[in-house]
């Protein structure tokens, strides 16, 4: 029957846009693999389940369309008089049930791995704040703040329209970025100084809720160099969304050397980016709304002003 083959043939090809990087690309149908243990756990899980679902669906349609062909009308056939099939619906329920199975066994195991902290080699507390991120390098006395970048902040408050050209990475970029070694097994701790946040860095294969009060684990070892962009993915107030996360992978020897200068530039005196903020948060909200506050409402009258004055 060549119009299932081509029927299956259609189905597979939007599922196949394999060749994957870290970083989303025009016209990309599938998830990304990432670059971690787990988010190639993720993306097989997802494969499997895909490819599952695609059988079903040949089969389902298949048989519909046979029935349909095979028992028309025009050919005679008449309603069929039975109303149930013990064995068909044997069939029916064993089959997904099978399947279920077959597909919880394999992500019961991923799950698990997921939660799997044991013998990590380094520890990152990230902490939530509105609006920024917190990195510590436990035990390294190394911690400093993450925000958006000044001049996507700036141009996001100017009302200025930006381009790709301007700013590639327009409101993706951020002052200090989070630095980490390669084939290393990093064990984060989550959390959160006012209210929920999620920190979400898809290439990592993950996303975990930065709760206050609470401490949530997670794992990364990434395998490849590179900058992996992320975001807060909890709605978490006004500026949710001018929260990202930038992770830069680099080769061990060039982390322990990054490593060096950050304790170096911290030893004189305390980071005064980092200082104020796990001490006293409640002075960091203001701080940043500081800065904020006169473009923000420069900004807030341009935007109503826009459509009236055009
Ligand atoms: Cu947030």
């Amino acid at each position: 029957m060549p119009r299932y083959g081509m029927g299956l043939g259609m189905l597979g090809l939007s599922a196949s846009a394999f060749a994957q990087s870290a970083d989303p690309v025009e016209w990309q149908l599938n998830m990304g693999r990432g670059v971690t243990t787990l988010s190639k756990h993720a993306y097989d899980a997802h494969m499997m389940a895909l490819w599952i679902c695609v059988g079903i669906g040949v089969v389902v349609f298949a048989a519909m369309a046979y029935a349909i062909f095979a028992f028309r009308k025009s050919k005679g056939a008449v309603a069929a008089t039975f109303t149930h099939n013990t064995t068909a619906e044997v069939i029916w329920t064993i089959i997904p049930v099978l399947l279920l199975i077959g597909m919880s066994w394999p992500a019961t195991t991923k799950l698990i791995a997921m939660y799997d902290t044991r013998d990590s080699e380094m520890t990152v507390k990230v902490t939530g704040y509105q609006w920024m991120w917190k990195y510590e390098y436990l035990g390294e006395d190394v911690a400093f703040t993450s925000r958006l970048d000044r001049e996507s902040d700036r141009m996001r408050q100017s009302g200025e329209r930006p381009t790709v050209e301007a700013n590639p990475h327009y409101l993706l970029d951020v002052d200090n970025v989070l630095v980490l070694p390669v084939d290393t097994k990093v064990r984060f701790v989550i959390t959160a100084d006012d209210v929920i946040h999620s920190w979400w860095v898809p290439a990592l294969g993950w996303k975990q809720d930065a709760i206050p009060g609470i401490v949530n684990e997670a794992w990364a070892d990434i395998q490849e160099p590179g900058i992996y962009r992320g975001q807060c993915a909890e709605l978490c107030g006004k500026d949710h969304g001018f929260m990202p996360i930038v992770v830069k992978a680099v080769p061990k020897a060039e982390y322990r050397q990054w490593l060096a200068s950050q304790k170096a530039a911290n030893a004189p005196a305390p980071a005064p980016a980092a200082a104020p903020a796990p001490t006293a948060p409640a002075e960091v909200a203001p701080a940043a709304e500081e800065t904020d506050a006169a473009p923000a409402t420069a900004r807030l009258d341009p935007q109503p002003a826009a459509p009236a004055a055009g």
